[in-house]
């Protein structure tokens, strides 16, 4: 039994098209309805339309990325508690057109982050980028944040200053436009106004609070995932730690480990993204899927490559500083051992070859992701085949 092997589709708009997913050798796509303001249901008539295109198309729609959460579910704000009853009419709508897993975050107001995303490897295809001098100045000189510089050491400051001081008026408006990018599958870009308006709505809820509050909208929609034979599939922060003062709760395996505790049901899962864990140096990853194997219903399969600065870029699928090897290995053993085939998608790419010239949503051109997926593809297979 092998992956489940997926692409992320954003829909109909998306310039990647079904059947570039299709050639590329996926039997599926994992998609959400964009379209529907964050907090409303999505009736079983959107969903179905979804579904027909995908099915049209030759392939299956399984995995639902995201069925997001609203800020007042976060902050336990205005109508959070309708906000959790529509989840879970969305839930039981999914589930009755046939899909089986769902994914979701827990990050308050932002997504990913990067600072650059077309940052130049060696080899002229083009990468995501977490430089932490360029966030930090973004941050300071920017946004102009307030308070933002208890967050850093004197030294960090200093250096991103000094990075500040050279960069040109373009060079500025760039990593102002990719810092605030907004969630992927959007078109919507924050301005500084909302950002900090955002963030102020934030004061008082520290980590320990929004890990209540995550607990409470799980205890509240597992027990409507299991009844209605769901998989929740929570994605960790990415990158895993606080910024801009903002807690995040997702980002270690103790973080795993509580959330699963707080509602422990099989329908309360992870997706276990590779590349979002992996930027900690303190996540063993292979012990975290040996830990948590019975709770994975999702893998994001990338690779990053850190430095002693905390920056990060997305290295090739099987470089970088995860063992992709040891992690596809214990991923046969765990399918194995549950007797079931988990998606997966190879996670992001870099624009490459023919892509260099489009204009596709950061991390989601065709190729790029397409090499990653045949890359893990044949390291599956061979790994499945000798330990079979
Ligand atoms: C980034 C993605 C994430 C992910 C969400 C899930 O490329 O992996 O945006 O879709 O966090 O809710």
């Amino acid at each position: 039994m092998l992956m489940e092997q997926t692409m992320r589709w954003f829909g109909p708009n998306d310039p990647v098209s079904l059947s570039d997913i299709r050639q590329a050798g996926c039997e599926g796509v994992v998609t959400a309805l964009h379209h529907i303001p964050v907090g409303e249901v999505w009736t079983k008539e959107e969903i179905n339309k979804r579904k027909q295109l995908i099915e049209d198309a030759g392939m299956t729609w399984t995995v639902i990325e995201s069925l997001p959460v609203s800020e007042n579910i976060k902050k336990q704000s205005g109508n959070y508690l309708m906000h959790i009853e529509n989840y879970k009419t969305s839930l039981r709508n999914a589930a009755q057109c046939g899909l089986k897993v769902v994914t979701y975050n827990f990050m308050p107001i932002l997504d990913w982050m990067r600072t650059d995303v077309s940052y130049a490897m060696p080899d002229g295809s083009k990468a995501l980028y977490f430089e932490r001098s360029a966030f930090i100045a973004f941050d300071l000189f920017l946004l102009k944040r307030p308070a933002a510089e208890n967050d850093y050491t004197q030294e960090e400051i200093k250096k991103a200053k000094l990075r500040f001081d050279r960069m040109t008026d373009e060079e500025e408006e760039i990593l102002y436009r990719n810092a605030l990018l907004g969630l992927p599958g959007s078109e919507e870009r924050f301005t500084e106004e909302q950002i900090l308006s955002a963030l102020k709505t934030y004061e008082g809820i520290d980590a320990v609070k929004l890990k209540e509050h995550l607990f409470y909208f799980l205890q509240e929609v597992v027990p409507v995932a299991e009844e209605c034979e769901l998989k929740m599939a929570i994605h960790p922060d990415d990158p895993p730690y606080p910024v801009l003062g903002l807690p995040r709760i997702v980002s270690t395996e103790q973080d795993a480990a509580d959330l699963l505790s707080a509602a422990p049901s099989p329908a309360n899962g992870l997706c276990f993204c590779t590349g979002s864990f992996g930027v900690r140096p303190d996540n063993d990853l292979v012990r975290m899927l040996k830990r948590f194997g019975d709770r994975i219903h999702f893998l994001h399969l990338r690779n990053t490559k850190r430095d002693a600065e905390g920056n990060f870029f997305e290295a090739d699928h099987l470089a970088g500083d995860t063992d992709m090897y040891e992690i596809v290995k214990e991923i046969v053993l765990i399918m194995k051992r549950r007797n079931v085939s988990i998606p997966m998608r190879p996670d992001h790419g870099h624009q490459m070859l023919d892509d260099l010239k489009k204009t596709t949503y950061p991390g989601y051109s065709a190729i790029g992701r397409l090499r990653g997926l045949a890359e893990l593809r044949g390291l599956e297979l061979g790994l499945a085949r000798t330990l079979a």
